[in-house]
């Protein structure tokens, strides 16, 4: 059966996912692939709906930590079913900025969830749609938040809900990132996002290549 592969960014915040996505895209579709980007919360009308509650408080009040929780999972469930898994199906490859470790870490780690807890409900959400490659890219709070703060330069909103939280919420975040990259060590691999983008993009490409395009 043909099938595609998946790759999703993972970090705090600032660490540069977008980018290095946008990056590692453009050298995957050198090599006649179809490449789906897609990102969570999101990439499905019904996600999209869910990042505007989640990040802006689009329904008016602030969700409750489980119900925060639960959004991010109905956004996922649906990017799943809709998107990643028709995608992987037909052989593309999808590359997703943040999956399910972003709720083990921010909803786990960050807000104090058992992480068992939240594997769990991560596991329903994603069924057997596991990445084949988690590119961690780690950076040092001060560092990415000034990073945020610069992208929104003269914009009215500086920070949405979740960057808003305070600095340590966002170091428990990074640290059990890490964790996750020492529990999880053949799907993780650790970038130091802390350079500038040129280097990281390179160090991506020859984890991305060695690990899938072995004859090259
Ligand atoms: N969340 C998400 C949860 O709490 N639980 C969940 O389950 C999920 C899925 C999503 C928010 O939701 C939370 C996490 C987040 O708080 P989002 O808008 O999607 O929010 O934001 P993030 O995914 O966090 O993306 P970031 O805002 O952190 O940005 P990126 O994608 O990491 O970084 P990027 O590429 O946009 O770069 C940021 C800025 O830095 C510059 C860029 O030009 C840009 O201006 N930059 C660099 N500058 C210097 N050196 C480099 N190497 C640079 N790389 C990028």
């Amino acid at each position: 059966m043909v099938h595609g592969r998946l790759i999703t960014f993972e970090g705090p915040e600032g660490g540069g996912k977008s980018t290095q996505a946008a990056m590692l895209i453009a050298r995957l579709e050198e090599r006649g692939l179809e490449i789906i980007y897609t990102r969570e919360p999101g990439g499905t009308k019904l996600g999209e709906a869910i990042r505007g509650i989640l990040q802006y408080d689009a329904a008016g009040e602030d969700p409750c930590p489980e119900s925060e929780v639960l959004l991010f999972e109905a956004s996922r469930a649906q990017l799943v079913r809709k998107v990643i898994r028709p995608a992987l199906e037909r052989g593309a490859w999808v590359v997703c900025d943040r999956f399910f470790d972003s709720t083990t870490a921010y909803q786990g780690f960050g807000r104090g969830f058992s992480v068992e807890l939240i594997e769990t409900i991560n596991r329903f959400a994603i069924g057997d749609t596991l990445p084949d490659m988690t590119l961690l890219l780690d950076v040092n709070i001060s560092l990415g938040m000034q990073r945020c703060a610069k992208r929104q330069e003269g914009k009215k909103i500086k920070y949405d809900r979740i960057e808003s939280e305070a600095l340590e919420f966002h170091e428990k975040v990074r640290q059990g990132y890490l964790e996750l990259a020492r529990r999880y060590p053949d799907r993780f691999r650790k970038v130091d996002a802390m350079r500038h983008p040129e280097p990281i993009a390179a160090d991506i490409w020859t984890l991305v290549s060695d690990a899938f395009f072995p004859e090259n």
